[in-house]
């Protein structure tokens, strides 16, 4: 495939934008080449500026449950557009938005919304540490919980691929109060408890990991987690910007059956709009202001064209009774198609697969943490998504992110996918 309109399109954009892009893991720095720019999308597919089109497996990084411009999100923005973007006070369709959320997240009893899931996740730790008077906390090393710098120590996601996983700017004191471990290990939380006794606010995780690719949690480890949180009044909260809505209707809390504290969410909640949200039990929530003496404030908080898309979103993931399962279905079937190709072509990988994200990983299993997610061969996987792209299968321009589903593919698009998949992998092994 020739991408000349991209090529110039980036060439143009780096006059005025930083680095061409507006969030650093678009810039395809991970896998070389130019970013593709893409002009419209429908259902499973996408379209680029050079007419190429391609079946879409970031799906705006996951956002999209319904696929492109599903019908009934584009008919609630249009028409709530009709009607003014913004007003900067409350409005029903906010409280209509958190409802449904109330309803759908087990654990979360009041809501706040915020405009991204970095604002979310930012919130939630303020929460936490007001709630509980103390400083520290705890995340877990490739969990990547946004672009703020309490989190951006051995980050995942774009600050992993760009291999800066401390960013520069991020102050001493700040990292001072961030305490990093290993994911999948209860005893070294258990160990900082011991350490810290008393200083520890929150634990916040990626109950299931999206960001150093999709790497699931060993048996009994969030249950470890909630009871560690417990007994040391620290606030478990569970980061669902991803999960949330993606791997069941109530994420990760719904199909694992344990309770956080406070859970951030966002991505499919504003249908690709900009929404986020954290959320928890009363008694937490009621002490942000104005009720209480934590701050929190958004102009665009609530936005009526984010909960517009959010409220068509959300109601219809609540009233179809088998999306997940048909989700599920598709996932399993690219996991268990990408595990048979890359066997045959001798290939090292480990998949796995939960709702509707699946993630493939170019090392031996098994990949339970940071450590061994970063023992895969990015160089390959760089040569696979550059073949992959060129027969119209779009994936993470990453190896450290997960792949999506939407209730817009089919089977067809999967058995499409294993095809160039199986193709890319012969392509690239006869030219090594
Ligand atoms: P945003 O601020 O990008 O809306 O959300 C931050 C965030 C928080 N928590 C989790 C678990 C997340 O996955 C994210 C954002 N995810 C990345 C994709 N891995 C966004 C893509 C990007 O940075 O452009």
């Amino acid at each position: 495939m020739k991408f000349e309109r991209s090529i110039s399109a980036y060439a143009r954009a780096k006059n005025s934008i930083a680095g061409g892009v507006n969030s650093s893991v678009r810039a395809f720095k991970a896998v070389g080449g130019t970013p593709v720019f893409m002009k419209s999308g429908s259902g499973a597919t996408i379209c680029d500026i050079d007419g190429h089109e391609f079946i879409d497996y970031v799906l705006s990084w996951g956002p999209l449950i319904l696929g492109h411009a599903h019908p009934a999100v584009v008919k609630a923005v249009q028409s709530a557009a009709a009607r003014g973007s913004s007003f900067g006070t409350p409005t029903e369709a906010e409280s209509e938005l958190a409802e449904l959320v109330c309803a759908m997240v087990p654990s979360v009893e009041r809501v706040r919304f915020t405009s991204s899931g970095t604002e979310a996740t930012m919130n939630a730790v303020r929460l936490a540490r007001g709630y509980t008077r103390r400083e520290k906390i705890v995340k877990f090393a490739g969990c990547y919980h946004g672009a703020a710098d309490p989190f951006l120590i051995a980050a995942g996601s774009s600050a992993l691929t760009l291999g800066v996983p401390n960013s520069p700017g991020i102050t001493q004191a700040t990292a001072a109060d961030t305490i990093v471990l290993p994911y999948n290990d209860a005893d070294a939380l258990a160990a900082a408890f011991s350490a810290r006794p008393n200083e520890i606010a929150c634990v916040i995780v990626e109950p299931y990991v999206g960001n150093m690719g999709l790497v699931l949690p060993k048996p009994g480890y969030l249950q470890r987690l909630r009871e560690l949180c417990t007994a040391n009044g620290a606030l478990l909260i569970f980061d669902e910007v991803m999960t949330g809505f993606r791997v069941a209707r109530g994420g990760v809390q719904e199909r694992e059956g344990i309770t956080p504290d406070l859970t951030t969410l966002g991505k499919v909640i504003g249908g690709g709009l900009p929404v986020g949200a954290f959320g928890g039990r009363a008694a937490i929530m009621e002490q942000l202001t104005p009720q209480g003496p934590i701050f929190h404030a958004g102009t665009l908080s609530g936005n009526p064209l984010a909960m517009a898309a959010g409220i068509a979103t959300l109601r219809i993931i609540r009233d179809d009774a088998t999306l997940y399962d048909r989700l599920e279905v598709l996932s399993k079937l690219m996991a268990g198609g990408l595990a048979e190709i890359f066997t045959k072509h001798g290939v090292p990988h480990a998949v796995a697969y939960a709702g509707s994200m699946f993630g493939l990983f170019f090392a031996e299993p098994p990949i339970t943490d940071l450590e061994s997610a970063m023992k895969s061969d990015t160089a390959l996987y760089a040569k696979y998504f550059h073949a992959m792209l060129d027969r119209g299968i779009y994936l993470a321009p990453s190896q450290f992110e997960a792949g999506f589903v939407s209730s817009a593919h089919t089977t067809r698009d999967i058995e499409l996918t294993l095809a160039a998949a199986d193709a890319s992998l012969a392509e690239i092994l006869e030219r090594p």
